[in-house]
């Protein structure tokens, strides 16, 4: 068990509380592993797929009310609410305690509890920080091994240390009346009931990785963010490594494994994460950042040999697939993937094109990082990898420009702060509204936005060599509802600016709202779209965006007092140079 007696006497107690049959020490082992899969296929819990086509791969079919990540009953559960910010749902503390100690009493009756210990980022690496996850779901245990490093290793970090966070998982009766996910930062606490899916139940993920440990970000000094990591290696053999917020099903786990277009010969991406980036400024001055997980938890739909190849090759074996369908010869199947036809839909029923969709729109690969043929071995590095460039990027069919780039590092911050983007299936509620998703941390800042705008800000006086900030936007649309950029791999061809803006070799047009390039500063050989639509995607349309300025003042403004002053005064800036540009 463990020689941490906080860590033995937790566990005593949740398990005096849940009541479960057996209680399990998770190794992390392989033979553990598989004793764990074949419960599961005996439960029906996973189903085997075709173990010629996908040795080592199982489908899972979570209950059909639990597919997507739940923000309305996600709750931080700080003493003072303003401290959660009306970013938040904030429910009082021993008030959420207390809610959760019903829904707990006696929950894991007839059930294995396991406790997975597990840590986040790098085993050896001063960034990394551990946790602890206790759920009654094996499916759970399967994946956080994919996603983190997780058990033995993990649990002599923590007895070590001595410091770790708590999370409490139960599915529970999977009633979405009675589901839940509270945090408590001032504890270092999770507690999650009623949900098996993803963002819900993996713990280690978006509760602590982003939410509690964005909170822990700001007392300690450094930056939790929902970011995929890049490497762009040039043909000199130069690498230059990017970190971006698109917010979810927007595009992280594409960029961060993109395959550059047939014009970019002597050019390779080097993959190091595709969800969160942990950040800290190094001793060069630089920001210094890490991928604290060791998995992919992807979107299924839309992955397929012309969009993203890199991540349809690591799917071939040992990966976990949640709510895709199925073919006649027992291969997994989205809609994107290929030509082969699916005859059973996500829940396990007759496909029928008339009832909906094969796979769920939020249906989901986990797999290990090290099976992607881009996989960076920086992820391992337990300094992490120099940021050259911070990208943020929404999906907005109008108005935003395919790039900008920031004239500051506060006006970077602005353009993080003023981000706005389309919702998708990730969550549940409705898909293709224009929300604001600041730094794509809505559904996942830990505290209140206007202080953490701030803690951004503090950075000019934290770090001497701060990266240059952009903001992209890969789905403009034309009249007809077509996308006018072809995206994915020609992705590139923006990434490619930015590093010759980072390297002091590309110009740029100073605007209102930030630097934009010339079109002929964008390569668009062999990409079949013409300079006429490149200038489109390069406009800006001052009036508009006097418009989106206005209602950028009045998000802003929600925030009251707590408000930075700097954010106005960038805000103040933009505006008046639309004015004098009309
Ligand atoms: P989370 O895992 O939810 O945080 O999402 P993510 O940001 O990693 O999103 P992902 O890369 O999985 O992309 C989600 C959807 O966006 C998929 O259906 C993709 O096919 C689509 N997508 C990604 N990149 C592009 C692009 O450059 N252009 C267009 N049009 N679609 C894209
Ligand atoms: C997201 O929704 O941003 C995800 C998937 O990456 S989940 O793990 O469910 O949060
Ligand atoms: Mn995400």
């Amino acid at each position: 068990m463990t020689t941490n007696q906080i860590l033995k006497q937790w566990v005593d107690e949740v398990s005096e509380l849940t009541h479960p049959d057996n209680i399990h020490w998770c190794t992390g082992s392989a033979e553990e592993n598989q004793q764990l899969v074949e419960g599961m296929l005996q439960t029906g819990e996973f189903i085997s797929l075709n173990p010629e086509t996908h040795p080592d791969c199982y489908l899972h079919r979570s209950d059909p009310d639990d597919v997507a990540r739940v923000e309305h009953v996600t709750f931080i559960c700080t003493p003072n609410r303003d401290d959660a910010g009306p970013n938040n749902h904030w429910m009082e503390p021993a008030e959420a305690k207390a809610k959760m100690r019903d829904l707990y009493s006696g929950c894991m009756q007839g059930r294995t509890l396991y406790v997975i210990p597990y840590c986040m980022g790098p085993i050896d690496s001063p960034l990394s920080r551990c946790g602890v996850e206790i759920t009654d779901s094996p499916y759970v245990v399967a994946n956080m091994r994919m996603m983190t490093r997780m058990g033995s290793a993990a649990l002599a970090r923590i007895e070590r240390e001595g410091t770790f966070v708590k999370g409490l998982h139960s599915i529970g009766e999977l009633d979405p009346e009675r589901r839940f996910i509270m945090h408590f930062p001032e504890d270092l606490m999770i507690q999650s009931y009623g949900s098996g899916y993803g963002g819900n139940a993996l713990l280690g993920k978006k509760c602590h990785a982003l939410r509690i440990a964005s909170s822990q970000a700001r007392t300690e000094g450094w930056l939790a963010e929902h970011m995929l990591i890049v490497g762009i290696e040039n043909p000199q053999g130069e690498i230059h490594y990017v970190a971006a917020a698109f917010p979810s099903a927007c595009g992280k786990t594409n960029l961060a494994m993109l395959i550059p277009p047939a014009e970019y010969a002597g050019w390779k991406v080097w993959t190091v994460g595709d969800d969160i980036c942990w950040m800290q400024p190094g001793e060069d001055g630089r920001l210094w950042a890490i991928n604290p997980e060791a998995g992919f938890f992807g979107v299924a739909p839309g992955t397929g040999a012309g969009t993203n190849p890199n991540a349809l090759a690591m799917l071939n074996s040992n990966a976990i697939f949640t709510n895709v369908g199925v073919t006649a010869d027992n291969q997994p199947w989205w809609e994107g993937k290929d030509d082969s036809v699916p005859v059973t839909d996500w829940r396990g029923n007759p496909y029928d094109p008339e009832v909906g969709p094969a796979a769920q729109p939020n249906s989901r690969f986990t797999v290990p990082m090290k099976q992607c043929p881009s996989y960076s071995e920086q992820a391992e590095a337990p300094r992490g990898v120099p940021i050259s460039a911070i990208i943020f990027g929404g999906r907005r069919e109008r108005l935003v420009p395919l790039v900008m780039e920031s004239k500051s590092w506060q006006h970077g911050v602005l353009l993080g702060a003023s981000m706005a983007s389309e919702t998708t299936a990730a969550a549940t509620g409705a898909v293709g509204v224009v929300r604001r998703d600041p730094m794509a941390m809505k559904p996942f800042c830990g505290y209140n936005f206007a202080d953490y705008w701030g803690h951004w800000l503090t950075f000019t006086e934290r770090a001497s060599n701060l990266p240059p900030i952009y903001h992209v936007n890969w789905f403009r649309k034309d009249q007809d509802g077509n996308f006018m950029w072809p995206g994915f791999g020609d992705n590139m061809r923006v990434l490619e600016w930015i590093i010759k803006r980072c390297k002091g070799e590309a110009g740029i047009n100073e605007t209102a709202i930030g630097g934009i390039p010339s079109p002929s500063d964008i390569n668009i050989n062999n990409l079949g779209i013409d300079n006429a639509a490149l200038e489109a995607l390069l406009d800006v349309d001052a009036g508009a965006w006097s418009v989106e300025v206005a209602q950028i003042r009045e998000y802003l403004e929600q925030y009251g007092d707590r408000l930075p002053a700097q954010m106005i005064a960038e805000l103040d800036k933009v505006a008046a140079a639309l004015t004098t540009s009309d």
